[in-house]
């Protein structure tokens, strides 16, 4: 598959459905032998971004360093798959103005929907107090103000929403 680099930053709250949209996506575009790579919040911060915590401060390091990342990757050719919260709107423009082949997909669930999912019972442990600093509950989310792509997963189904990106990056002609 002939495809152009680019990064594909997926952004929302935990449990908006980030990785399991991307998850997909990454499923096809292998199957159609796009080079690609994925840097999903969750594992970065075992190893790349590994000691850093969800102050202000600490999450805009993890944005900016996987946005490095993101950045050589994509002016190589590869089509970079990133899932992160990014709760700030400031640093996840920085990390567009710097990579340029940027689309940016905004998760678009409501706290609501996600606290109801709980897939990891975090939403459970920060209205209980356990972990503090949880987005959307006791911690910001800036929404972006004007994502190339918005996923409303309360109301489509994954397919959809994985198409919604397929669409994009062709219209914009990634792929
Ligand atoms: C938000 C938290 C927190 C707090 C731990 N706030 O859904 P998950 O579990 O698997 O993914 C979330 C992940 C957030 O890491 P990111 O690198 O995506 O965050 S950021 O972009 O803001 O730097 C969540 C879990 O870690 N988690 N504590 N306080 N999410």
């Amino acid at each position: 598959m002939q495809h152009r680099g680019v990064t594909v930053w997926f952004t929302g709250l935990s449990g908006s459905g980030k990785t399991t949209i991307s998850q997909a996506l990454e499923a096809k575009l292998r199957a159609a032998g796009a080079k690609l790579e994925v840097l999903d919040g969750d594992i970065v911060r075992t190893n790349l971004t590994k000691g850093l915590g969800f102050s202000k401060e600490d999450r805009d390091e993890n944005i900016r360093r996987i946005g490095f990342v993101s950045h050589l990757l994509t002016r190589n050719g590869v089509i970079v798959l990133v899932s992160a919260i990014s709760p700030y709107r400031e640093v996840r423009d920085q990390v567009r103005a710097r990579i340029g082949d940027f689309v940016e997909v905004y998760a678009n669930t409501p706290v609501e929907v996600c606290e109801q999912r709980d897939v990891k019972g975090l939403y459970k442990k920060a209205r209980s107090g356990e972990i503090k600093n949880f987005t959307g509950i006791s911690d910001p989310y800036e929404e972006p103000l004007n994502p190339e792509v918005n996923c409303e997963t309360a109301n489509e189904t994954l397919d959809e929403s994985v198409n919604k990106v397929m669409s994009k990056l062709e219209e914009l002609g990634y792929l």
